[in-house]
């Protein structure tokens, strides 16, 4: 007699549907994507100084686990919506640098500055070739697993001040920023890290 019997119908029916709820959530398993969080979104006074955002990558698997990444685990590029040197803002660059420690540990550090005023004091003229309305930082992650590319986005801005319609505007900014690289990679205008060297400290 064999070990094993075919089961009862009500025994079958049960086994039916363990096997059809298997087979429903193979077939669901959640598509990997990947997260960015910074924890210094806005940055002020803009003293031209560079300032560690707090960027956290993670990867939330198929199976929804979710891994801290190192910084030798993605690519990121950084780019902004004013130019690296332009008339009031201070005349430094770099204006992003990534470091990646002996430990694999990586801080992204962002220069607290923004294009001085569009217009000048007695309003004859424009001042800057840029608005002046607050500068955008979009800061773009890949990774790639099996072929496949994953991306994710996060922002930093400097508002041109600290009064509400200012912050406002650089907010928006900032947001339609993001919505388009995660829509589809679009990065702004300028390379953050331009040519110069990488070094964490006023120059
Ligand atoms: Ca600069
Ligand atoms: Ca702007």
């Amino acid at each position: 007699m064999s070990r094993f019997s075919v089961p009862s119908c009500p025994s079958r029916i049960f086994l039916t549907w363990f096997l059809a709820l298997v087979a429903s959530g193979a077939a669901h398993a959640a598509t990997p994507y990947l997260i960015c969080e910074v924890a210094s979104p806005t940055l002020w006074p803009p003293n031209h100084t560079f300032v560690d955002i707090g960027l956290d990558v993670r990867y939330v698997d198929s199976c929804g686990c979710v891994r801290r990444l190192n910084g030798n685990q993605f690519d990121v590029a950084i780019t902004q919506d004013e130019p690296l040197d332009d008339i009031g803002d201070g005349h430094f660059e770099p204006d992003a640098c990534l470091e990646v420690d002996a430990c694999g540990c990586y801080h992204l550090h962002v220069r607290a500055e923004r294009q001085g005023p569009a217009w000048n004091k007695d309003d004859t003229g424009p001042k800057t070739t840029g608005a002046g309305d607050g500068r955008v930082y979009l800061i773009v992650v890949t990774r790639t697993v099996a072929g496949v590319q994953y991306r994710c986005c996060a922002t930093v801005t400097v508002a041109h001040s600290q009064n509400k319609d200012a912050k406002a505007s650089v907010a928006a900014q900032a947001q339609a920023a993001k919505a388009a690289c995660e829509r589809d990679g679009t990065m702004l205008e300028y390379d953050s890290e331009g040519d110069g060297p990488c070094v964490v400290a006023k120059q």
